[in-house]
């Protein structure tokens, strides 16, 4: 007799676009194989948890009739591509998606092998000859996982300088797109107790036309491919290779590859790295609703919300598209004027758009307990009765409106990017977290360590009082992360190597 295992599965979506058809196939499958829940991750996709063994083909063949797929959202090759979302800035989403969906295209390992696994052996014409050459990531893959996303000002939702390479789009006074700053050298995860380990906010590196986009994507990536550490895999991120290089040698070894010196970097500037939540309406007249999913979670629950229902429900009747957000959120997007109130009437039905506290609508938790083998605290189940605690804090201060962004993940892997929030909460063992502070509220700077190992009950009791000291000696328009810099509660945190430093 067999263990009973059972799995992930995670899919790639680049840009985090579905189709309404493509999310009742989704839905299905959650229904079927995966216990009735979907899980979008904070890199605006979707996981599935618990699928067990013997349905693991059915599951993979199921996914592949939905025209989406699973190859390379894991691995040493270049992860799900993350675009902005907002669909209110119409041509400039749109270059942000199709540049995201040019990256994921090309950088996507040739191999037919997931076919050959999951699909009973079919193989796609001329997949035969593909499988046998790597054009770019030849017989060693990359020397470690590789992440590209995509923003457009003054959103930071993709979190930019979390990332191994993005592309920042600078736009016209029209908001279009007359092309991109490239940044580099980004990148969250670390390990306890080993200081040549650090998150890293990525340098903005140049400046590049349209055509010269995709080029530049591949040199990057040729690049760390080439350079990057292959003898420690704890050291071998793009990060990295860019404090072992410099900056100036990288740069010059990617404008050799692309055949051209590049440009400098243009001004830009971001506000948040948030969601827009509720309704906003595009230039082209189309509405979209951004609804705030706790944890990315989608499932029913018991005298909740209905979720899973109430989206299925709309796919049923929706005429544009859905987008998965970095934050793990829904947009309904592309809806027509005449369609909005039967979507807000369905939305009512289902309690898809309850009320969430300005501390909520910015926060993110990782999956961590139970599925996660490497946590080591609680993450997603724990967020939310800590925020409830943080909440009647918040408002015995008066700042229960106020903007602050949290996150907590269950190690120091950072699947939730803490290290840029101004809360940041980082499992340490069970019940036991690192707390970071003075983060920037748009993901330009990271936080300093200023709690360690403080048990779940500590967390409240020391952050009151400096909600206290914020609430009385904030400038206007002060943010809580610049705040606590600023009166010296920590240390501003440079770029990375001085993550560790007091
Ligand atoms: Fe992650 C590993 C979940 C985004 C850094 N991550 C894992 C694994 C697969 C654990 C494992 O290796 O056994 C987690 C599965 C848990 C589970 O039960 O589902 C896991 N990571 C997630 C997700 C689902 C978190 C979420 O709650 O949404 C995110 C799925 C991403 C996706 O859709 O592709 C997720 N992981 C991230 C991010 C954020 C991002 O990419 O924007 C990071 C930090 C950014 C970065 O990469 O630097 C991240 N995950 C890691 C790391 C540390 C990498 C490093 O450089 O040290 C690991 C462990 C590893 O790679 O060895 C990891
Ligand atoms: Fe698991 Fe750690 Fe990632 Fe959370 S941060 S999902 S605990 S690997």
């Amino acid at each position: 007799l067999e263990k009973a295992f059972s799995f992930m599965i995670r899919l790639r979506i680049a840009g985090g676009v579905v189709t309404p058809k493509q999310w009742l196939a989704l839905d299905k499958i959650a229904t079927t194989y995966a216990g009735g829940a979907l899980r979008a991750t904070t890199r605006q996709t979707f996981q599935y948890h618990g699928v067990i063994k013997s349905n693991l083909k059915r599951t993979m063949a199921a996914i592949d009739a939905t025209l989406l797929d699973t190859i390379a959202a894991c691995g040493d090759v270049n992860r799900n591509v993350m675009a902005a979302t907002n669909p209110a800035q119409v041509g400039a989403h749109k270059a942000a998606y199709q540049l995201g969906k040019d990256i994921s295209d090309s950088l996507l390992p040739k191999t037919s092998a997931w076919r050959e696994i999951w699909l009973d052996g079919e193989r796609v014409v001329g997949g035969e000859e593909e499988a046998e050459v790597e054009p770019v990531y030849g017989k060693t893959y990359l020397p470690r996982k590789f992440k590209t996303v995509i923003a457009v000002p003054p959103s930071n939702e993709v979190d930019i300088f979390a990332h191994d390479l993005g592309f920042i789009a600078i736009l016209d006074d029209k908001n279009e797109v007359t092309g991109w700053n490239v940044t580099v050298g980004g990148g969250m995860g670390m390990t306890h107790g080993e200081t040549d380990t650090f998150p890293r906010t990525a340098d903005v590196m140049c400046f590049v036309e349209p055509e010269d986009a995709l080029k530049t994507a591949e040199a990057v990536m040729t690049v760390q491919r080439d350079w990057g550490n292959r003898k420690v895999r704890k050291n071998a991120r793009l990060k990295y290779t860019i404090e072992r290089y410099g900056l100036a040698a990288f740069r010059a070894e990617v404008e050799k590859r692309v055949g051209k010196p590049l440009a400098d970097p243009k001004p830009f500037t971001f506000t948040n790295n948030g969601d827009r939540y509720g309704w906003t309406e595009g230039d082209d007249g189309r509405h979209h609703l951004t609804l705030y999913i706790p944890s990315g979670r989608i499932k029913d629950i018991d005298g909740g919300p209905q979720l899973l229902t109430g989206l299925r429900r709309i796919a049923e009747i929706h005429e544009g598209d859905f987008r998965l957000t970095g934050n793990q959120n829904v947009i309904i997007a592309n809806v027509p004027a005449e369609k909005r109130a039967e979507i807000e009437a369905l939305v009512d039905q289902y309690g898809l758009q309850k009320g969430a506290s300005a501390l909520r609508r910015n926060s993110m938790a990782c999956v961590a307990l139970p599925t996660c083998g490497l946590a080591l605290a609680e993450s997603e189940r724990y967020l939310p009765d800590l925020m409830t605690e943080l909440e009647t804090s918040l408002a015995s201060h008066g700042l229960q409106d106020d903007e602050i962004t949290i996150r907590m993940t269950g190690c120091p892997n950072g699947c939730a990017r803490p290290y840029i929030a101004e809360i940041g909460l980082v499992g340490r063992g069970p019940e036991r977290y690192h707390l970071y502070l003075g983060a920037a509220f748009d993901g330009s700077r990271l936080g300093k360590l200023y709690g360690e190992d403080v048990t779940a009950s500590e967390i409240k009791t020391i952050l009151d009082p400096l909600f206290a000291a914020y609430a009385k000696n904030k400038q206007p328009g002060e943010r809580f992360g610049d705040y606590l810099i600023r009166d010296g509660y920590v240390t501003k945190t440079i770029n990375g190597p001085d993550f560790h430093d007091k």
